[in-house]
């Protein structure tokens, strides 16, 4: 049965930055990911902020906000069946000391906040952010 998803992806700064963009893809393209749209840009703070507004409380929330916008990021909207879930595996975990091996995040982040991607993390979630960002 087909149970074909679409996800948002977003290879954040600290990977758009050491070239790794087309690395991540293949990777996205390797586990049956279809990348239906993409595109390369910077964000203001103002608009990482509304990006992660359910983090607000949160005491890295600041922070965060400015790394997102700090330089290029590539967002792409994936679709695969269970890609959301799907996506999230292929990621690993947040902390990328805590990412299993052959993960995203195991290969390239560099810590909790340089975890070189985003990924939506339910299917609600990922229509508002594709919204967000592909919204015309
Ligand atoms: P996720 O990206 O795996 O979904 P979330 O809990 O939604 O993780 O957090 C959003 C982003 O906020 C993370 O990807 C990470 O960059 C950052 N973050 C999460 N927890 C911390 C923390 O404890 N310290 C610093 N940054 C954090
Ligand atoms: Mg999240």
């Amino acid at each position: 049965m087909s149970n074909l998803e679409q996800t948002l992806s977003i290879i954040k700064p600290d990977a758009v930055e050491r070239n790794l963009d087309n690395e991540i893809k293949e990777m996205f393209k390797n586990k049956g990911f279809t990348i239906l749209k993409e595109k390369k840009i910077q964000i203001e703070k103002s608009e990482a902020e509304r990006f992660y507004k359910v983090h607000e409380t949160k005491p890295f929330y600041d922070d965060l906000c400015t790394y997102l916008s700090s330089g290029p990021i590539v967002v792409m909207i994936l679709e695969k069946n269970s890609a959301v879930l799907e996506n999230r595996a292929l990621m690993g975990s947040t902390n990328p000391t805590e990412a299993e091996e052959g993960t995203i995040r195991k290969k390239y982040g560099i810590s909790i906040d340089k975890n070189s991607v985003h990924g939506s993390d339910s299917i609600e979630n990922a229509k508002i952010e594709i919204d967000f960002f592909f919204k015309d």
